[in-house]
Protein backbone atom coordinates (compact mmCIF):
# COMPACT_ATOMS: atom_id res chain seq x y z
CA UNK A 1 0.00 0.00 0.00
CA UNK A 2 1.60 3.76 -0.39
CA UNK A 3 -0.27 6.40 1.22
CA UNK A 4 1.45 9.79 0.83
CA UNK A 5 0.99 10.43 4.26
CA UNK A 6 2.74 7.32 5.34
CA UNK A 7 5.45 7.87 2.64
CA UNK A 8 6.27 11.47 4.03
CA UNK A 9 6.25 10.15 7.35
CA UNK A 10 8.80 7.29 6.41
CA UNK A 11 10.61 10.28 4.69
CA UNK A 12 10.46 12.40 7.68
CA UNK A 13 11.98 9.23 9.65
CA UNK A 14 14.47 8.63 7.06
CA UNK A 15 15.76 12.12 6.65
CA UNK A 16 15.35 12.59 11.05
CA UNK A 17 17.56 9.78 11.10
CA UNK A 18 20.27 10.56 8.31
CA UNK A 19 20.43 14.44 10.22
CA UNK A 20 21.02 12.26 13.97
CA UNK A 21 23.74 10.42 12.12
CA UNK A 22 25.25 13.16 11.04
CA UNK A 23 25.50 14.44 14.43
CA UNK A 24 26.46 11.94 16.07
CA UNK A 25 29.93 11.86 14.37
CA UNK A 26 30.23 14.85 16.50
CA UNK A 27 29.05 13.24 19.80
CA UNK A 28 31.99 10.94 18.61
CA UNK A 29 34.08 14.16 18.66
CA UNK A 30 33.62 13.90 22.50
CA UNK A 31 37.11 14.42 23.70
CA UNK A 32 37.31 10.87 25.93
CA UNK A 33 39.57 11.94 29.03
CA UNK A 34 41.06 10.47 32.20
CA UNK A 35 42.21 12.71 34.87
CA UNK A 36 45.34 12.19 37.14
CA UNK A 37 44.53 14.50 39.69
CA UNK A 38 46.11 15.35 43.56
CA UNK A 39 43.19 17.17 44.84
CA UNK A 40 44.22 17.67 48.58
CA UNK A 41 46.37 20.31 49.07
CA UNK A 42 45.56 22.90 46.08
CA UNK A 43 42.13 24.04 45.22
CA UNK A 44 42.76 24.40 41.04
CA UNK A 45 42.32 20.56 40.99
CA UNK A 46 38.54 21.23 42.08
CA UNK A 47 38.50 24.05 39.30
CA UNK A 48 39.87 21.22 36.81
CA UNK A 49 37.26 19.08 37.76
CA UNK A 50 34.90 21.65 37.19
CA UNK A 51 35.66 22.67 33.71
CA UNK A 52 36.02 18.38 32.96
CA UNK A 53 32.51 18.08 34.46
CA UNK A 54 30.57 20.99 32.73
CA UNK A 55 32.43 21.72 29.55
CA UNK A 56 30.86 20.68 26.21
CA UNK A 57 32.04 17.66 23.89
CA UNK A 58 34.04 15.75 27.04
CA UNK A 59 33.46 12.18 27.48
CA UNK A 60 34.96 11.90 31.08
CA UNK A 61 35.98 7.95 31.43
CA UNK A 62 37.53 7.85 35.00
CA UNK A 63 39.56 10.51 37.32
CA UNK A 64 42.03 8.58 39.37
CA UNK A 65 43.38 9.93 42.48
CA UNK A 66 47.56 10.70 43.02
CA UNK A 67 46.80 11.30 46.52
CA UNK A 68 45.99 8.51 48.83
CA UNK A 69 43.91 10.56 51.52
CA UNK A 70 40.41 9.14 51.32
CA UNK A 71 38.71 12.55 51.51
CA UNK A 72 40.90 13.76 47.92
CA UNK A 73 38.60 10.51 46.23
CA UNK A 74 35.50 11.32 47.89
CA UNK A 75 35.56 14.66 47.23
CA UNK A 76 36.51 13.91 43.79
CA UNK A 77 33.41 11.98 43.63
CA UNK A 78 31.09 14.68 45.11
CA UNK A 79 31.89 16.99 42.82
CA UNK A 80 31.89 15.21 39.53
CA UNK A 81 28.03 13.78 41.36
CA UNK A 82 27.16 17.01 42.01
CA UNK A 83 27.63 18.43 38.13
CA UNK A 84 25.84 15.56 36.81
CA UNK A 85 28.37 12.76 36.50
CA UNK A 86 27.55 10.30 39.28
CA UNK A 87 28.55 7.23 37.43
CA UNK A 88 32.27 8.49 36.67
CA UNK A 89 34.48 5.78 38.27
CA UNK A 90 37.13 6.62 40.69
CA UNK A 91 40.67 5.60 41.81
CA UNK A 92 42.45 6.23 44.64
CA UNK A 93 46.39 5.19 45.64
CA UNK A 94 46.65 3.12 48.02
CA UNK A 95 47.60 2.77 51.11
CA UNK A 96 44.61 5.02 51.82
CA UNK A 97 44.79 7.78 54.60
CA UNK A 98 42.79 9.53 56.33
CA UNK A 99 45.33 12.80 56.23
CA UNK A 100 43.30 15.99 55.79
CA UNK A 101 45.36 19.34 54.71
CA UNK A 102 47.06 21.25 57.10
CA UNK A 103 48.57 24.60 56.03
CA UNK A 104 52.15 24.35 57.62
CA UNK A 105 54.01 26.79 55.11
CA UNK A 106 52.02 29.70 54.68
CA UNK A 107 49.70 28.82 57.37
CA UNK A 108 47.12 30.68 55.16
CA UNK A 109 45.35 28.26 53.41
CA UNK A 110 41.75 26.55 54.64
CA UNK A 111 41.28 22.23 53.89
CA UNK A 112 37.81 21.62 51.43
CA UNK A 113 37.98 17.84 50.45
CA UNK A 114 36.44 16.47 53.70
CA UNK A 115 34.01 19.75 53.62
CA UNK A 116 33.18 18.74 50.08
CA UNK A 117 33.23 14.92 50.43
CA UNK A 118 30.73 15.13 53.47
CA UNK A 119 28.34 18.11 52.62
CA UNK A 120 28.15 16.93 48.59
CA UNK A 121 28.33 13.24 49.03
CA UNK A 122 25.93 11.59 46.03
CA UNK A 123 28.38 9.84 44.03
CA UNK A 124 29.60 6.70 43.18
CA UNK A 125 31.55 6.69 46.67
CA UNK A 126 29.19 7.63 49.32
CA UNK A 127 30.78 9.35 52.56
CA UNK A 128 32.94 6.70 54.35
CA UNK A 129 33.63 4.12 51.16
CA UNK A 130 36.58 5.52 49.74
CA UNK A 131 37.84 2.14 50.44
CA UNK A 132 35.24 1.03 47.76
CA UNK A 133 37.63 3.28 44.57
CA UNK A 134 39.07 1.63 42.04
CA UNK A 135 42.95 0.37 42.31
CA UNK A 136 44.28 3.10 39.66
CA UNK A 137 46.58 0.73 37.83
CA UNK A 138 43.22 -1.57 37.31
CA UNK A 139 40.88 1.51 36.52
CA UNK A 140 43.42 2.67 33.96
CA UNK A 141 43.71 -0.76 32.19
CA UNK A 142 40.21 -1.49 32.32
CA UNK A 143 39.12 1.81 31.00
CA UNK A 144 41.97 2.02 28.23
CA UNK A 145 41.14 -1.72 27.06
CA UNK A 146 37.39 -0.73 26.48
CA UNK A 147 37.65 2.39 24.38
CA UNK A 148 38.76 2.70 20.83
CA UNK A 149 42.80 2.82 19.50
CA UNK A 150 44.41 6.09 20.08
CA UNK A 151 41.13 7.79 21.21
CA UNK A 152 42.19 8.27 25.09
CA UNK A 153 43.56 11.89 26.45
CA UNK A 154 45.36 11.38 30.15
CA UNK A 155 45.83 14.93 31.46
CA UNK A 156 48.12 14.48 34.80
CA UNK A 157 47.63 17.26 37.30
CA UNK A 158 49.43 15.83 40.10
CA UNK A 159 51.86 13.50 40.91
CA UNK A 160 52.59 10.48 38.33
CA UNK A 161 53.00 7.43 40.79
CA UNK A 162 49.99 5.93 38.64
CA UNK A 163 51.22 6.39 35.66
CA UNK A 164 54.18 4.79 36.21
CA UNK A 165 52.87 1.87 37.97
CA UNK A 166 51.02 1.58 34.90
CA UNK A 167 53.73 1.71 32.53
CA UNK A 168 54.97 -1.26 35.09
CA UNK A 169 51.85 -3.17 34.85
CA UNK A 170 51.72 -6.49 32.91
CA UNK A 171 48.64 -7.93 31.38
CA UNK A 172 45.50 -8.92 33.29
CA UNK A 173 41.96 -9.64 32.87
CA UNK A 174 41.12 -6.30 31.04
CA UNK A 175 43.87 -6.86 28.52
CA UNK A 176 46.86 -9.00 27.74
CA UNK A 177 49.09 -6.17 26.39
CA UNK A 178 51.77 -4.37 28.95
CA UNK A 179 51.46 -0.76 30.00
CA UNK A 180 53.86 0.40 27.73
CA UNK A 181 51.79 -1.39 24.70
CA UNK A 182 48.40 -0.71 26.34
CA UNK A 183 49.29 2.94 26.47
CA UNK A 184 51.00 3.24 22.78
CA UNK A 185 47.40 1.63 21.45
CA UNK A 186 44.97 3.60 23.38
CA UNK A 187 46.37 6.79 24.69
CA UNK A 188 46.54 9.83 22.00
CA UNK A 189 48.11 12.03 23.83
CA UNK A 190 49.44 12.95 28.01
CA UNK A 191 48.92 16.41 29.13
CA UNK A 192 50.94 16.97 31.61
CA UNK A 193 51.08 20.00 34.67
CA UNK A 194 54.43 19.89 35.99
CA UNK A 195 57.89 21.03 35.81
CA UNK A 196 59.23 24.62 33.71
CA UNK A 197 59.83 25.19 30.52
CA UNK A 198 62.24 24.75 29.04
CA UNK A 199 63.84 23.96 32.42
CA UNK A 200 63.05 24.23 36.29
CA UNK A 201 62.42 22.69 39.13
CA UNK A 202 58.18 22.32 40.12
CA UNK A 203 56.26 20.39 42.76
CA UNK A 204 53.80 17.85 40.77
CA UNK A 205 57.83 16.58 39.82
CA UNK A 206 59.80 16.89 42.57
CA UNK A 207 57.23 16.93 45.54
CA UNK A 208 56.31 13.23 46.49
CA UNK A 209 58.72 10.58 44.17
CA UNK A 210 60.95 12.41 41.92
CA UNK A 211 62.10 8.93 40.79
CA UNK A 212 58.87 8.05 40.36
CA UNK A 213 57.96 11.39 37.85
CA UNK A 214 61.10 10.47 35.79
CA UNK A 215 60.17 6.53 35.02
CA UNK A 216 56.99 8.17 33.65
CA UNK A 217 58.37 11.34 31.76
CA UNK A 218 61.31 9.89 30.43
CA UNK A 219 59.65 6.05 29.42
CA UNK A 220 55.90 7.35 28.09
CA UNK A 221 55.72 5.71 24.73
CA UNK A 222 53.55 8.49 22.79
CA UNK A 223 52.99 12.39 23.01
CA UNK A 224 53.17 14.53 25.56
CA UNK A 225 52.28 17.90 25.86
CA UNK A 226 53.34 19.81 29.28
CA UNK A 227 52.21 22.60 31.24
CA UNK A 228 55.09 24.22 32.83
CA UNK A 229 54.88 25.95 36.47
CA UNK A 230 55.09 29.75 34.35
CA UNK A 231 51.77 29.01 32.74
CA UNK A 232 49.02 28.49 35.14
CA UNK A 233 51.51 30.48 37.79
CA UNK A 234 51.31 33.79 35.62
CA UNK A 235 47.12 33.12 35.95
CA UNK A 236 45.09 34.21 38.69
CA UNK A 237 41.36 32.71 38.55
CA UNK A 238 38.52 31.85 40.85
CA UNK A 239 37.38 34.93 42.37
CA UNK A 240 34.04 35.55 40.66
CA UNK A 241 33.43 31.79 41.41
CA UNK A 242 33.40 32.47 44.92
CA UNK A 243 31.48 35.66 44.62
CA UNK A 244 28.71 35.13 41.67
CA UNK A 245 28.51 30.88 41.97
CA UNK A 246 24.94 29.86 42.61
CA UNK A 247 24.94 29.26 46.30
CA UNK A 248 25.28 25.63 46.53
CA UNK A 249 27.86 25.27 44.29
CA UNK A 250 30.74 22.80 45.48
CA UNK A 251 33.74 24.05 43.94
CA UNK A 252 32.94 27.77 44.82
CA UNK A 253 32.79 26.65 48.04
CA UNK A 254 36.31 24.48 47.93
CA UNK A 255 37.79 28.31 46.85
CA UNK A 256 36.26 29.60 49.29
CA UNK A 257 37.50 27.42 52.12
CA UNK A 258 40.91 27.42 50.09
CA UNK A 259 41.55 30.88 49.76
CA UNK A 260 38.71 33.09 51.23
CA UNK A 261 35.88 34.98 49.52
CA UNK A 262 36.97 37.11 46.39
CA UNK A 263 40.24 36.09 46.44
CA UNK A 264 42.17 34.24 43.43
CA UNK A 265 44.54 31.21 43.47
CA UNK A 266 47.26 29.96 40.36
CA UNK A 267 45.34 27.78 37.54
CA UNK A 268 47.73 25.65 36.67
CA UNK A 269 45.46 22.65 36.93
CA UNK A 270 42.32 24.14 35.12
CA UNK A 271 44.50 25.26 31.82
CA UNK A 272 45.92 21.98 31.65
CA UNK A 273 42.45 20.29 31.35
CA UNK A 274 41.40 22.75 29.05
CA UNK A 275 44.03 22.34 26.97
CA UNK A 276 43.36 18.49 27.30
CA UNK A 277 40.11 19.34 26.15
CA UNK A 278 40.19 21.87 23.35
CA UNK A 279 43.65 21.90 22.20
CA UNK A 280 45.47 24.91 20.51
CA UNK A 281 43.77 27.99 19.29
CA UNK A 282 42.72 31.05 21.19
CA UNK A 283 43.99 30.09 24.48
CA UNK A 284 47.44 28.22 23.57
CA UNK A 285 49.98 27.55 21.62
CA UNK A 286 53.36 25.61 21.73
CA UNK A 287 56.83 27.10 22.94
CA UNK A 288 59.03 24.81 20.98
CA UNK A 289 58.77 23.21 17.25
CA UNK A 290 60.52 19.98 18.75
CA UNK A 291 62.74 18.35 21.43
CA UNK A 292 62.23 16.13 24.44
CA UNK A 293 61.57 16.99 28.49
CA UNK A 294 64.27 14.92 30.39
CA UNK A 295 63.54 14.30 34.05
CA UNK A 296 66.54 14.49 37.03
CA UNK A 297 66.37 11.37 39.55
CA UNK A 298 65.67 14.77 41.39
CA UNK A 299 62.77 16.08 39.62
CA UNK A 300 64.18 18.65 38.23
CA UNK A 301 63.65 18.82 34.06
CA UNK A 302 65.39 19.87 31.40
CA UNK A 303 64.55 20.73 27.53
CA UNK A 304 66.54 18.37 24.96
CA UNK A 305 66.69 20.00 21.91
CA UNK A 306 66.86 17.13 19.45
CA UNK A 307 65.47 18.31 16.34
CA UNK A 308 64.66 14.30 15.61
CA UNK A 309 61.83 14.39 18.43
CA UNK A 310 58.94 16.29 17.41
CA UNK A 311 56.35 14.44 19.95
CA UNK A 312 56.71 16.02 23.07
CA UNK A 313 55.74 20.01 23.26
CA UNK A 314 55.18 23.05 25.84
CA UNK A 315 52.48 25.03 26.45
CA UNK A 316 52.76 29.28 26.26
CA UNK A 317 49.45 31.51 26.60
CA UNK A 318 48.22 32.59 22.71
CA UNK A 319 46.94 35.85 24.85
CA UNK A 320 47.47 38.08 27.86
CA UNK A 321 47.29 36.61 31.14
CA UNK A 322 44.77 39.05 31.57
CA UNK A 323 42.43 37.93 28.68
CA UNK A 324 43.18 34.34 29.51
CA UNK A 325 42.15 34.88 33.43
CA UNK A 326 39.00 36.74 32.61
CA UNK A 327 37.41 33.61 30.11
CA UNK A 328 38.75 31.19 32.60
CA UNK A 329 36.47 33.03 35.20
CA UNK A 330 33.79 32.95 32.73
CA UNK A 331 34.06 29.10 31.91
CA UNK A 332 33.86 28.40 35.52
CA UNK A 333 30.64 30.74 36.14
CA UNK A 334 29.19 29.37 33.14
CA UNK A 335 29.80 25.74 34.50
CA UNK A 336 28.47 26.86 38.00
CA UNK A 337 25.45 27.98 36.90
CA UNK A 338 24.67 25.77 33.92
CA UNK A 339 23.75 22.89 36.99
C1 LIG B 1 22.39 13.22 43.60
O1 LIG B 1 22.78 13.08 42.24
C2 LIG B 1 21.73 12.76 41.38
C3 LIG B 1 22.32 12.48 40.02
O2 LIG B 1 23.26 13.45 39.64
C4 LIG B 1 20.72 13.90 41.36
O3 LIG B 1 19.62 13.56 40.53
C5 LIG B 1 20.22 14.14 42.79
O4 LIG B 1 19.40 15.27 42.82
C6 LIG B 1 21.40 14.36 43.73
N1 LIG B 1 20.92 14.46 45.11
C7 LIG B 1 21.33 15.39 45.94
C8 LIG B 1 20.78 15.33 47.34
O5 LIG B 1 22.11 16.27 45.61
C1 LIG C 1 39.25 6.28 57.78
O1 LIG C 1 37.96 6.58 58.28
C2 LIG C 1 36.96 5.60 57.97
C3 LIG C 1 35.63 6.10 58.48
O2 LIG C 1 35.27 7.28 57.83
C4 LIG C 1 37.34 4.29 58.57
O3 LIG C 1 36.40 3.30 58.19
C5 LIG C 1 38.72 3.87 58.11
O4 LIG C 1 39.13 2.71 58.78
C6 LIG C 1 39.74 4.97 58.37
N1 LIG C 1 40.99 4.59 57.72
C7 LIG C 1 42.18 4.72 58.30
C8 LIG C 1 43.36 4.29 57.51
O5 LIG C 1 42.29 5.16 59.44
C1 LIG D 1 29.33 3.50 53.04
O1 LIG D 1 28.14 4.05 52.49
C2 LIG D 1 26.97 3.42 52.96
C3 LIG D 1 25.82 4.07 52.24
O2 LIG D 1 26.01 3.97 50.87
C4 LIG D 1 26.85 3.59 54.46
O3 LIG D 1 25.69 2.90 54.91
C5 LIG D 1 28.07 3.05 55.16
O4 LIG D 1 28.01 3.32 56.53
C6 LIG D 1 29.32 3.68 54.55
N1 LIG D 1 30.51 3.12 55.12
C7 LIG D 1 31.21 3.72 56.08
C8 LIG D 1 32.46 3.02 56.53
O5 LIG D 1 30.91 4.80 56.55
C1 LIG E 1 58.19 1.21 37.86
O1 LIG E 1 59.44 0.59 37.56
C2 LIG E 1 60.58 1.44 37.61
C3 LIG E 1 61.78 0.64 37.25
O2 LIG E 1 61.66 0.09 36.01
C4 LIG E 1 60.72 1.99 38.99
O3 LIG E 1 61.80 2.90 39.00
C5 LIG E 1 59.45 2.70 39.42
O4 LIG E 1 59.57 3.09 40.77
C6 LIG E 1 58.24 1.78 39.26
N1 LIG E 1 57.02 2.55 39.52
C7 LIG E 1 56.23 2.34 40.57
C8 LIG E 1 55.04 3.21 40.72
O5 LIG E 1 56.44 1.48 41.40
C1 LIG F 1 49.36 38.82 34.89
O1 LIG F 1 50.75 38.77 35.00
C2 LIG F 1 51.30 39.79 35.83
C3 LIG F 1 52.80 39.68 35.74
O2 LIG F 1 53.23 38.38 36.10
C4 LIG F 1 50.77 39.62 37.24
O3 LIG F 1 51.26 40.63 38.09
C5 LIG F 1 49.25 39.67 37.22
O4 LIG F 1 48.73 39.38 38.51
C6 LIG F 1 48.70 38.66 36.24
N1 LIG F 1 47.25 38.84 36.12
C7 LIG F 1 46.38 37.84 36.31
C8 LIG F 1 44.94 38.18 36.15
O5 LIG F 1 46.70 36.70 36.59
C1 LIG G 1 36.04 41.70 44.75
O1 LIG G 1 37.34 42.27 44.66
C2 LIG G 1 37.47 43.25 43.65
C3 LIG G 1 38.91 43.74 43.64
O2 LIG G 1 39.80 42.67 43.51
C4 LIG G 1 36.53 44.42 43.93
O3 LIG G 1 36.61 45.32 42.85
C5 LIG G 1 35.11 43.88 44.04
O4 LIG G 1 34.25 44.94 44.44
C6 LIG G 1 35.04 42.78 45.09
N1 LIG G 1 33.70 42.22 45.07
C7 LIG G 1 33.02 41.95 46.22
C8 LIG G 1 31.64 41.42 46.02
O5 LIG G 1 33.49 42.10 47.30
C1 LIG H 1 69.01 18.16 39.94
O1 LIG H 1 69.96 17.39 39.27
C2 LIG H 1 70.46 17.99 38.07
C3 LIG H 1 71.34 16.98 37.34
O2 LIG H 1 72.28 16.48 38.22
C4 LIG H 1 71.19 19.26 38.42
O3 LIG H 1 71.67 19.89 37.24
C5 LIG H 1 70.20 20.19 39.12
O4 LIG H 1 70.87 21.35 39.56
C6 LIG H 1 69.57 19.51 40.32
N1 LIG H 1 68.48 20.37 40.78
C7 LIG H 1 68.23 20.62 42.05
C8 LIG H 1 67.09 21.53 42.37
O5 LIG H 1 68.88 20.09 42.95
C1 LIG I 1 52.90 36.80 32.71
O1 LIG I 1 51.98 37.55 31.92
C2 LIG I 1 52.48 38.83 31.53
C3 LIG I 1 51.35 39.58 30.84
O2 LIG I 1 50.76 38.81 29.79
C4 LIG I 1 53.71 38.64 30.65
O3 LIG I 1 54.24 39.90 30.32
C5 LIG I 1 54.73 37.83 31.40
O4 LIG I 1 55.82 37.53 30.56
C6 LIG I 1 54.16 36.53 31.91
N1 LIG I 1 55.12 35.84 32.77
C7 LIG I 1 55.52 34.59 32.53
C8 LIG I 1 56.48 34.02 33.50
O5 LIG I 1 55.09 33.94 31.58
C1 LIG J 1 47.04 -0.13 41.81
C2 LIG J 1 48.40 0.43 41.82
O1 LIG J 1 49.33 -0.20 41.36
N1 LIG J 1 48.56 1.62 42.32
C3 LIG J 1 49.82 2.23 42.49
C4 LIG J 1 49.70 3.73 42.29
O2 LIG J 1 50.94 4.29 42.65
C5 LIG J 1 51.35 4.03 43.97
C6 LIG J 1 52.61 4.80 44.26
O3 LIG J 1 53.69 4.33 43.53
C7 LIG J 1 51.59 2.55 44.19
O4 LIG J 1 51.95 2.30 45.54
C8 LIG J 1 50.32 1.84 43.87
O5 LIG J 1 50.55 0.48 43.95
Amino acid sequence: MFHPLAYSYQRLVQITFIALSLINPIESHSKNLIIDTDIFSDVDDAGALLLASTLPHVNLLAVNVNYPSSYSALAASAILAYYGHPDVPIGLRRPITNESFFDDWAYELGEYTSKVAYHWSNGTLPWGNASKSWEPVELYRKTLACQADGSVTIASIGFLENLSALLNSTADKHSHLSGPDLVAAKVSKLVVMGGGYPSGYEFNFFGDDPGVTAHAVNNWPGSITFSGTELGGNVSTGARLTVEAPAHDPVAAAYRWYIGYNNTRFSWDPLTVLYAISGLGEWFEYGNTYGYNYVHPNGSNEWGYDAKRKDQHWLKLADSNVTVARKLDKLFLDGARAV
